[in-house]
């Protein structure tokens, strides 16, 4: 069944739960729930909900049980695009080509949803959803979207984009991958150059690259297909043994004169507004993401003090240095889904800013490193032992803090925004 479907039907049994509810509600005092505190679910529209449920349903029955071996292998399944592209939950926020059409704060919780079990599924989904077919959406010509935006939204064809360079990380606009037209193939570009840190790219069909054009020195978008690259003119080797993010796959992507059709370029962006844009959106991903890895983390620490017995058979729960960091956590969760709720809502009325989403992806993702670092105490030497899942997280969590912008960038972002003086240079 589609997520619309799914919706409309989980909508219908929740508005007839919620109506009883509502008349419990007149009498029953209001109660805390640790596992969301500022009660967020009580601001989500009934189609939100029902998206929530059936995204951490797939999640919990279809992704949990693979990770272990997924991260301790450094193996990605690609057939999890294609899980996620059959529920809708691809490109979600895309109007038409079979994409779902929902709400910001829908997308964002179903990346929580995701990243509850591993920021690696996230990013694999993020990558195809923000970054791939994000642009092609915004930027592309009529053909690029009816060539690709069905295809990718099923995960029949895997994207990836590629921005960051070995020599140009945080300051993309000096990149030196370059695009000129082609000596001998009329209508074509040729591009040179070389991308790294890539998710994806080993095992993309559809590779957007950012690249100068030598013309103008602009920096432009081109989608390169491989299975029309020469041979010996695109490779994509994998990055392998990382010690973050082994669940999913990430690479290089190297062009050496590589042919590619003037048609394949994004016609009207040009500039580094084009890449930025498209991480607008992967950024608020990331925000909403990281909350739910923090989530997971408290409730597997909360469950183990409760469990966990030291000095005179007590729960270590009981201890005061414990409740601290179970409460700092739940604090900066519930904290942090405000906030990308907020923006989420502005987001769908054209009110967010770059630097609004330049905020909660660094507050975010800090916290959630940092509680997750603190939780990972509480188990001791048994956080040693990736069947307690913690320590994948916290791993996990340093990317996130570092891909999309080091949090230190997006401090520099808003610094230039709050004094108006640009601190990068
Ligand atoms: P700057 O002068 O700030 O801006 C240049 C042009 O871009 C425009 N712009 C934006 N437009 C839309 N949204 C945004 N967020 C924008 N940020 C900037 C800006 O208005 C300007 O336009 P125009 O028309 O005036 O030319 O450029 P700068 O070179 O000074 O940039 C500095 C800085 C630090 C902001 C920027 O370079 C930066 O953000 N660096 C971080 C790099 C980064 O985020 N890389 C991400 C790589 S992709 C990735 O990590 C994917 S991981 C995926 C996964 O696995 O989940
Ligand atoms: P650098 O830019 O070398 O920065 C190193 C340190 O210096 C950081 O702490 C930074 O904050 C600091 N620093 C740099 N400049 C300044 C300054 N002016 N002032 C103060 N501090 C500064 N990229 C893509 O394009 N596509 C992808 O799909 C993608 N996926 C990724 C997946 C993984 C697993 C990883 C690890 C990275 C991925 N990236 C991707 C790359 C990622 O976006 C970059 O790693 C990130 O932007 C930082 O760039 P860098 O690693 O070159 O670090």
């Amino acid at each position: 069944m589609s997520m619309q479907a799914l919706c409309r039907q989980a909508a219908r049994a929740r508005l007839a739960s919620s109506r009883v509810l509502c008349r419990r509600h007149a009498s029953t005092p209001a109660a805390f729930k640790w596992e969301d505190p500022l009660n967020l679910s009580n601001f989500l529209t009934e189609e939100e909900q029902a998206i929530q449920d059936t995204a951490y349903s797939y999640c919990q029955e279809r992704l949990l049980p693979r990770v272990l071996e997924a991260y301790r292998k450094e193996d990605y399944d690609k057939a999890i695009l294609q899980e996620m592209g059959e529920l809708g939950l691809l490109g979600a926020t895309i109007k038409g080509y079979g994409c779902a059409g929902v709400s910001s704060v829908a997308s964002g919780l179903i990346t929580r949803e995701v990243e509850r079990v591993d920021s690696g599924y996230r990013s694999g989904m993020s990558v195809q959803s923000s970054l791939v077919m994000g642009p092609i959406d915004e930027f592309g010509t009529q053909e690029q979207k009816d060539k690709y935006l069905e295809k990718l939204g099923n995960g029949k064809l895997i994207g990836c984009f590629g921005l960051t360079e070995p020599n140009h990380g945080s300051d993309p606009g000096s990149m030196e991958t370059a695009a000129k037209p082609h000596p001998s193939k009329e209508g074509y570009y040729s591009l040179s150059g070389s991308k790294t840190w890539i998710t994806n790219s080993p095992i993309a069909d559809v590779l957007l690259v950012w690249a100068k054009l030598q013309e103008t020195g602009k920096i432009r978008g081109f989608l390169v297909e491989r299975e029309k690259c020469p041979p010996g003119t695109l490779e994509t080797p994998q990055l392998k043994d990382k010690n973050g993010l082994r669940a999913s796959i990430t690479g290089m992507i190297q062009l050496d004169e590589c042919p590619v059709p003037k048609e394949n370029m994004f016609p009207d962006i040009e500039g580094l507004k084009g890449p930025f844009s498209c991480l607008n959106s992967a950024r608020f991903g990331i925000a909403w993401g990281t909350m739910g890895a923090l989530e997971d983390c408290l409730a597997r620490a909360r469950e183990y003090a409760l469990e966990r017995k030291q000095f005179k058979n007590n729960p270590i729960a009981k201890y005061q240095l414990v409740q601290k960091k179970l409460a700092d956590a739940a604090t900066d969760v519930a904290y942090g889904l405000a906030a990308a709720y907020q923006v989420g809502r502005l987001k769908d009325e054209g009110k967010a800013t770059p630097e609004m989403i330049s905020m909660i992806k660094r507050q975010n993702c800090d916290r959630a490193l940092v509680n997750a670092r603190h939780l990972q105490e509480i188990f001791g030497g048994n956080a040693v032992s990736d069947e307690f899942h913690i320590g994948r997280h916290v791993s996990n969590l340093f990317v996130t803090q570092t891909y999309e912008g080091q949090s230190d960038i997006h401090a520099l972002i808003l610094g230039r925004a709050i004094t108006g003086i640009q601190a990068f240079v």
